[in-house]
Order: C-alpha cells, then structure tokens, then sequence
C-alpha cells in the first residue's frame, strides 16, 4: 500500500458529446460493460494499485454517483483512514465558487489534500476506460526526480487535435505541451493521468487561482505554463496497456463492443486486476432453449428467449421470443417485444420496446421520432423511454 499518496478523480465533467446517455448523470456515472460504470476502472485501477486514499471531484449531476460510490464499500474503500470521499463543489459562498476548471476543483481541495500530507497527488479523470497499474507512473516519476508526469500515448495524427499534445527530449522530459491543438506537433497524447509532487503542484495551483487570464484547467492552463516558463520539470510516461476515451456515442459503443471479441483488450477476467462496481443483486441469467446467443455479454437477472450477437446485455433485460438484438448494448432492465429487431444501438436504462419493432435499419435523421430518440448509424435510445408496438427507427 503506498501511504504518501492521494488519489483525486475529476468526476464532475458533462459529457455533453455522450448526448442522451448524460442527459441525467455525469459521464463517469454512465453504465459500461454489462454492469459497471465508468468511473468504476479508475477506482478500481486506485485499489489495485494500492492507493486508498482517493477523492472524487463532482459537479454536474452527481446523484446517480454519489449514490453508485455510496460509501466506497464495493471497492474496498470504506475505511476510517482513508478511504473515498465525495468533494462536492458546493462548499463555497456563492454560485460562482462552483468548479470552474479542473485545477480550480483540485485547487478548492487543498485543506483535503493536505490532510494526508502527501508526498505525491494523482490527478485521474473519471471518464476513461483503461487498466494502468499506477505505481509504475509513480515509480518512472521518481526515477526521473521530477516535479509532475504525465501519462501518454501515441495517437494517429490525425486524432490528435482531441488531446493535449506533448514534444518531449531524449530523455522524455516534456518541451512543448499544447492542449488540442488545430496544428499538432506531434502525436503523443496526454491521458489526462497526472503524478505530482504535492508541494510543487499546490504552489501552482495557487499561483493560477490568483491568475485571471486563466481558465483554471490543468491542460489548457497549469500544464503548458509549466512547460513554457520552464518552472518545473514534467516528464511523459509512455503507457502501453489499454486505454480508451469513451468520450464519444461512437467511441463508447465501440469500447463496448470490443468487449464481445475472443481477446479483448481490456480483460475483465484477470484475476490480479479485476474491476469492481455496485449493483442490485440480480438472481443467475435465464436463458430459454429458444435462445440464441453469441459473442456477447450478459448479466444476471436477463431473460433470453431471442437471438442475441455481438452485443452487450445489461442485468435484468427481457427479451421475448423471435427478438434479435445485434451489435448494440441494452441497458439495465430494459424490455425487448417479439420479433423486434435492433442493429447498432444503445438502449439506456428501463426503457420498453413494443413488438415488431425496427430499431437501426432506419436512413440517419437526426431526431426522427422524437427528441429522446437520436438516430445517427448509431440509433440511442434514452431512459425509461416506451416504444409502441410496429415502430420502425
Ligand atoms: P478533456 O478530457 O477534454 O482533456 P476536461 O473536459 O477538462 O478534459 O475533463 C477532464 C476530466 O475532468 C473529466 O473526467 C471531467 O469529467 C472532469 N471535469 C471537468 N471539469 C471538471 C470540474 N470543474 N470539476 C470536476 N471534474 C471536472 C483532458 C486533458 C487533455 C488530455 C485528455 C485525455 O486536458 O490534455 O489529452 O484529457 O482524455
Ligand atoms: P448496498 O450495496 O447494500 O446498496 P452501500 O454499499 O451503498 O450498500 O451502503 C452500505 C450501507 O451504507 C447502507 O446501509 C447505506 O444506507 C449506507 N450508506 C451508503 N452511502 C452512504 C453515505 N454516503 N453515507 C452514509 N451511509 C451511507
């Protein structure tokens, strides 16, 4: 167990490019997998690695997460020392004392982080589907006797305007940062996985709260002003195990999907890296003898009469008989007609669809049925929605 070390997730982000999926919760509250949400790989990657003293940053509808993260029981984080706090923005005076970057909620944190008296902070984002076993960050940091590290990755050039983006010397000390530039100047792409020195990091923190040309964000503003002023020396780990942005419809639904390979690249099966979550306690999964399933994952508490393939079945969904689910992701105690059909789709929580219905065979219109109903090469569908019986989408 590493002692000097506290762990802050920024759970507090929108994930408006999720569009219907966050339309109730924050991004990293989203369901992944068949049973876990998001946020569950960076808490689980903290425990793994031996780090138990973990904070996490919310703000924009913290509810479902607040209540998913409970009091950290299910990761093994309900301690007395330690343990998983919530840090709500709320402990301000007015409105304008909400987050307003990511800096400035690790910044309003201080008197948290302090109390550990840390040698090291990391600072995690809650949006990210990955396996990263952070002492090695933490060792490579050390080993480099540097201030900050940053974890990265080679992206295709052309992705790279997404990211922030790093020039680093022989020995990997960064030169450059740009925060997703129109004009990259390279393709190694910060994860937005940082190690810190506390001392180092609280004096910028504070510098830049004083600062008001700043946005107060570690990759628009404290990151490539620490490289630019050359006040400290920030070093880029190359991280080569699995990690995804799931920032986009399209990119989630194929993470998701990734899931249903022979080998995928995350392997929720290791057993000296599992993945932990909080869920209902659902009774074993009931698959009927007109059952039909294939490369795909299903939960406790489904009831299969249809055909399932390449697809991603939360607990609890029925799916009658003569119903065909295909490369789509079903979330929790959603219900399926007879003889319906769904192609490409994400269908969002204890949503019911009728008999004989369409879903994803549809031209792309935006908006077609209505507003909780998006239709993009990706049909998503969102929470409690009913569908009537012979739509088609
Ligand atoms: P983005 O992912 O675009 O880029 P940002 O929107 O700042 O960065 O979100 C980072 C994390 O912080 C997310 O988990 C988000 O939910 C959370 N968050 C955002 N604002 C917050 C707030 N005020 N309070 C609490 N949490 C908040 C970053 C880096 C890039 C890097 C990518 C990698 O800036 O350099 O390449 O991550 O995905
Ligand atoms: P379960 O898995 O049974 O739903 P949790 O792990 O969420 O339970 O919580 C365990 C116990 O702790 C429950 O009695 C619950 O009411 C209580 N609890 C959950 N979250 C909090 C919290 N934030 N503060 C205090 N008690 C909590």
């Amino acid at each position: 167990m590493i002692k000097g070390v506290v762990a802050m997730i920024l759970a507090g982000g929108q994930g408006t490019r999720l569009g219907l999926l966050t339309d109730e919760v924050a991004k990293p509250a989203v369901p992944f997998g068949g049973k876990y949400r998001i946020i569950d790989f960076t808490l689980s990657n903290c425990v793994n690695s031996g780090i138990f003293n973990v904070g996490i940053l919310t703000q924009y509808r913290p509810h479902v997460l607040s209540r998913h993260i409970g009091i950290g029981r299910h990761w093994d984080l309900d301690r007395k020392d330690g343990g998983v706090v919530m840090l709500p923005p709320f402990q301000g005076r007015s409105d304008s004392d909400w987050y307003s970057g990511t800096a400035n909620a690790v910044y309003q944190n201080i008197d948290f982080i302090d109390s550990f008296s840390p040698e090291i902070v990391l600072i995690l984002s809650g949006d990210h589907i990955y396996a990263m076993d952070y002492n090695e960050i933490i060792d490579f940091h050390f080993s480099k006797i540097a201030d900050g590290t940053i974890a990265c990755m080679k992206v295709p050039m052309n992705a790279a305007s997404r990211f922030g983006i790093m020039v680093t010397n022989f020995e990997g000390k960064i030169t450059e940062f740009q925060e997703k530039p129109q004009q990259p100047k390279s393709n190694l792409a910060s994860l937005g996985i940082y190690v810190f020195n506390w001392n180092f990091l609280r004096e910028k923190l504070i510098e830049d709260a004083q600062d008001p040309n700043s946005v107060h964000d570690f990759g628009k503003n404290i990151i490539p002003k620490i490289v630019s002023e050359g006040s400290g020396q920030l070093y880029a780990f190359n991280f080569e195990g699995y990690w995804r942005d799931v920032g986009t419809l399209q990119a989630y639904w194929e993470a998701n999907l990734e899931l249903t390979r022979p080998v995928p690249g995350l392997n929720l099966h290791e057993p000296t890296w599992r993945f932990y979550t909080h869920t209902e306690e659902y009774p074993p999964a009931y698959l009927s003898s007109e059952a039909k399933i294939r490369s795909s994952l299903v939960s406790e508490g489904c009831e299969i009469n249809g055909t399932v393939e390449n697809s991603i079945i939360f607990q609890g969904v029925r799916i009658a008989k003569g119903a065909v689910i295909k490369d789509s992701i079903v979330m929790t105690n959603c219900v399926i007609g007879e003889n319906t059909f769904v192609e490409r789709a994400i269908i969002s929580e204890r949503t019911t669809i009728g008999s004989d219905v369409n879903i994803g065979i549809g031209p792309e219109v935006a908006n077609k049925i209505s507003p909780e109903i998006y239709n993009a090469g990706l049909v998503v569908i969102g929470s409690d929605v009913k569908i009537p019986d012979r739509v088609n989408i």
